[in-house]
């Protein structure tokens, strides 16, 4: 987390409490909870929870079908409720890219089936030239000039499971192991073009996206549509409106027709099905800027850390779990190490349970908002259990460290994972 970002937190948080930011669908006790921390007087919090509106219930069923499209089949995914988890085994050998129909899906409710043909993105609100409102098509986001870029989306929530598996620790959220994660050629326009020719004036502070998909509930409560404020200072620089996924048309589960790519961020800032853009002159939040996506527990102030930006770093074995290795015989063993910050400079591999480390040898040099493949030749000489670990070093000189400090959500996991194989 950066100082900036901290600064711009701090600075929307005091807005909201002077009353010139919003907070739509956000609960009550999140409202309470951000005010007491910053020691606001209940009559002012009176007066704030009068301005939001009251968050309607609504009925919370278990989900029953993971609302995916495309096929998961067991050998290529896990399933988590309306979420389908990639099996790292199956990336060995993909390439640099992971194809469409290997790519992880994270949906808080089902996948929307959209007709691109009378698809609309709606762009509005008082950061733009006399409030007035933008449509655009997909044919108009077409003849925009476009824009090709290599990056990854990987969920906040990402190795979320090894706080328990790892850390005995118990966390609220899908409890992934590592592959909620993939790197695709994403295509499209960058979403400063669209923003420019919509009238953006330099009063805009935040732009909200929100996808099309039905609204969320999350214990009773209804949040709304998936949305997520993202500062205009990110929105100018890399973000992109992404129509195409490694050369094919944005497919249903992954956003069809448009969505946000918002590289080096956490997953949830990458909205799937846009439908609208609100461009506001005041601070935003919603529930996934307050309640959701921010560090919450002991060591981390009432109100959460800032909202989560930019992902940690972390790796993985192209293995499944428990794999079987065979005694005497060479192995390749192979993965791959990322990092939302600027690239993944060295990898070393332990294959003794963290007793000796090797370096692996690179596959790719150190990309921003990817991965870097790699591999480490190994003939085992001892029958029996063991564990392969693998810690990656970046360019900014992060190390993957040996526990990740707890937070109650599980967001940003970067610890070295103990890989359990068997040598027989
Ligand atoms: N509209 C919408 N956008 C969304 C989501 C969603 O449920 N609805 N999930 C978010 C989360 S939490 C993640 S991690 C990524 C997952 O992208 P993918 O399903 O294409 O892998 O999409 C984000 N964008
Ligand atoms: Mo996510």
């Amino acid at each position: 987390m950066t100082s900036d970002e901290r600064t711009y937190d701090r600075r929307r948080l005091r807005q909201w409490l002077a009353g010139t930011a919003r907070a739509e669908g956000i609960e009550r006790r999140d409202l309470l909870r951000l005010l007491a921390a910053a020691g606001v007087t209940a009559a002012t919090a009176g007066a704030l929870a009068r301005t939001t509106p009251a968050a309607a219930a609504a009925p919370v069923g278990p989900a029953t079908a993971a609302g995916i499209v495309k096929p998961l089949p067991a050998d290529r995914f896990t399933v988590h409720g309306t979420n389908a988890e990639t099996r790292w085994q199956a990336l060995r050998g993909t390439g640099y890219h992971t194809p469409n129909d290997l790519f992880f899906v994270r949906n808080h409710t089902v996948t929307p089936a959209l007709d691109a043909a009378d698809w609309r993105l709606r762009v509005w609100g008082d950061g733009l030239r006399h409030g007035r409102t933008t449509e655009f098509s997909l044919a108009d986001l077409r003849a925009l000039p476009a824009t090709e870029r290599s990056a990854a989306v990987e969920c906040a929530g990402n190795g979320r499971s090894f706080f328990q598996r790892q850390q005995g620790e118990t966390v609220s959220g899908t409890a992934w192991s590592l592959g909620a994660i993939g790197v695709a050629r994403w295509r499209g326009v960058r979403l400063a073009e669209v923003l420019r020719r919509a009238g953006l004036t330099r009063h805009a502070v935040d732009v909200q996206p929100r996808g099309l998909d039905d609204p969320f509930a999350s214990g009773g409560i209804d949040l709304g549509r998936v949305r997520r404020p993202l500062p205009i200072a990110k929105a100018l620089d890399d973000v992109l409106l992404v129509y195409e996924m490694n050369g094919a048309p944005l497919p249903p589960d992954h956003g069809h027709p448009v969505r946000l790519l918002v590289p080096s961020w956490i997953g949830i800032a990458s909205i799937k099905w846009l439908g609208d853009i609100e461009v506001s002159t005041t601070p935003l939040y919603s529930p996934w800027n307050t309640d959701l996506y921010r560090l919450f527990g002991p060591g981390h102030p009432a109100e959460g850390s800032a909202p989560l930006t930019r992902q940690t770093l972390k790796s993985a074995f192209e293995l499944p779990w428990d794999a079987p290795l065979a005694l005497g015989r060479p192995h390749l063993l192979t993965g791959r190490s990322w990092s939302g910050g600027r690239g993944v400079r060295t990898v070393r591999v332990s294959v003794n349970g963290g007793a000796d480390w090797h370096p692996a040898t690179l596959h790719d040099p150190p990309r921003a908002g990817g991965w870097t493949r790699w591999s480490l030749r190994w003939t085992p000489r001892t029958a029996g259990p063991t564990a392969l670990l693998a810690r990656a070093t970046d360019l900014d000189g992060t190390t993957q460290p040996d526990r990740t400090p707890y937070n109650s959500q599980g967001y940003l996991f970067d610890a070295v994972v103990r890989h359990p194989v068997t040598v027989g």
